[in-house]
């Protein structure tokens, strides 16, 4: 049985929270309520907070997370241009550009060659508050994306590979006084490096199962630690190119742009969005009588984690456990701090996460110099009552 299995057995089986110590399971291994435990609700998110808010958008509901790996048919989705429809069969993945031999190649042919199994939860770089549900985790199946352009032989001069997605729309293209009307396939770009970096897979399955349409079927690229517009649905072409590619869900749409001291002269910068930014943030307060249990998720880009740590109210800082079952590097993180001796009325938690660069997740005042939306990772503090 897998852990997640069991964990489901063990929930399914309505064990109370004393029954799973009493198996010598600490009770934080099991995240889903146990039967003595109610939810204490958060007055940010409203009970019935919209899930979908499109056919082809899904969030999580972060307050019903139940275990380590997202189900494919929970598993948060979004994207630009809907879901197109592949034939798998039918289906080649081309390999141009600045190679030895271009390639084309069939699910089998990906599927005959090494297959490697890798944890990575990622989150939108749009997610934020209050649900901070655009994030997921899950179990990806595939082929190193390095041995399939070793196989095609990469040229010296070969710089950035584009990742073109089957999904295409038509653009309206700004150019100084001009504006240009063109069709474009969603499209993603990574430096040399990145791209012949050992972790960088071409995904086939989710959760031990072909990947779903939302998913991206019939293959995806998954770039662990990456937020999630690195990781290309629909994957149909990769090309290798010595010029900067700069398309717009590249160079225009996922762009940060924020004030930066460099020797000491606040200067504006634009930067693109690639690997995460340390985030926590509380999923789910329970309570089991006096005993109160703070669940929350970090993301980041798979540097170890030092420390979480929780406050309530205007309180110290306190020391969170991390959950071993999440410990797999770029993994999702689940910590829980259990709260005992809390005074009736309002209550502010909150959580910061620090990696073991030293980098510490900011106050939303210290990313106020950060003026376009996406890459929020500011703390979050979150009201109860009780
Ligand atoms: N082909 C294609 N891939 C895409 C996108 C897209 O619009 N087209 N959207 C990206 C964005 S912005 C995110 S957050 C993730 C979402 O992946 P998911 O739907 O599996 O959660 O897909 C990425 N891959
Ligand atoms: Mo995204």
């Amino acid at each position: 049985m897998t852990k997640q299995a069991s964990r489901r057995a063990i929930l399914k089986g309505g064990l109370a929270a004393a029954g799973l110590s009493a198996l010598g399971i600490p009770e934080w291994m099991v995240p889903a309520l146990a039967e003595s435990e109610t939810l204490v609700p958060f007055t940010d998110i409203p009970e019935s907070f919209p899930l979908a808010t499109a056919p082809d958008r899904r969030i999580i509901d972060v307050r019903k997370i139940e275990g380590v790996l997202t189900p494919a048919d929970q598993f948060f989705t979004t994207q630009h241009y809907g879901h197109p429809v592949i034939d798998a069969s039918a289906f080649r993945l081309k390999v141009s550009g600045l190679v030895g031999r271009p390639l084309s190649l069939s699910i089998d042919d990906l599927r005959r060659m090494r297959r490697v199994e890798l944890v990575a939860g990622f989150e939108c770089s749009g997610n934020r508050r209050p649900m901070q549900g655009l994030c997921s985790n899950g179990r990806w199946t595939g082929v190193p994306l390095h041995l399939v352009l070793e196989q095609a032989g990469v040229r010296p001069s070969f710089r950035e590979a584009v990742f073109f997605g089957a999904d295409r729309g038509e653009e309206e293209v700004e150019f100084r006084a001009n504006k240009y009307t063109v069709v474009q396939q969603f499209g993603r770009s990574l430096p040399r490096e990145m791209a012949l970096a050992r972790e960088p897979l071409l995904a086939y399955a989710l959760n031990g199962a072909p990947l779903t349409r939302a998913q991206g079927a019939p293959l995806r690229l998954i770039v662990p630690g990456w937020y999630g517009v690195a990781n290309v649905k629909w994957l149909s072409a990769i090309h290798l190119q010595e010029a900067q590619y700069l398309g717009k869900f590249q160079a225009r749409w996922y762009r940060t742009l924020k004030g930066e001291l460099i020797d000491g002269e606040l200067k504006w910068v634009e930067t693109a969005i690639t690997r995460m930014q340390p985030k926590s943030f509380i999923a789910r307060v329970t309570r089991a009588g006096d005993r109160f249990t703070v669940f929350g998720i970090a993301l980041g880009d798979g540097t170890p984690i030092r420390s979480v740590e929780v406050r309530i109210d205007d309180g110290p800082w306190h020391e969170a456990a991390l959950d071993p079952a999440t410990a797999e590097k770029y993994s999702w993180k689940f910590f829980t701090y259990v709260w005992s001796g809390a005074a009736p009325g309002e209550h502010t938690l909150v959580s910061r996460v620090t990696d073991a660069a030293g980098r510490v997740q900011p106050t939303a005042e210290e990313l106020q110099n950060k003026k376009t939306f996406l890459e929020d990772n500011s703390q979050f503090p979150r009201k109860i009552v009780i």
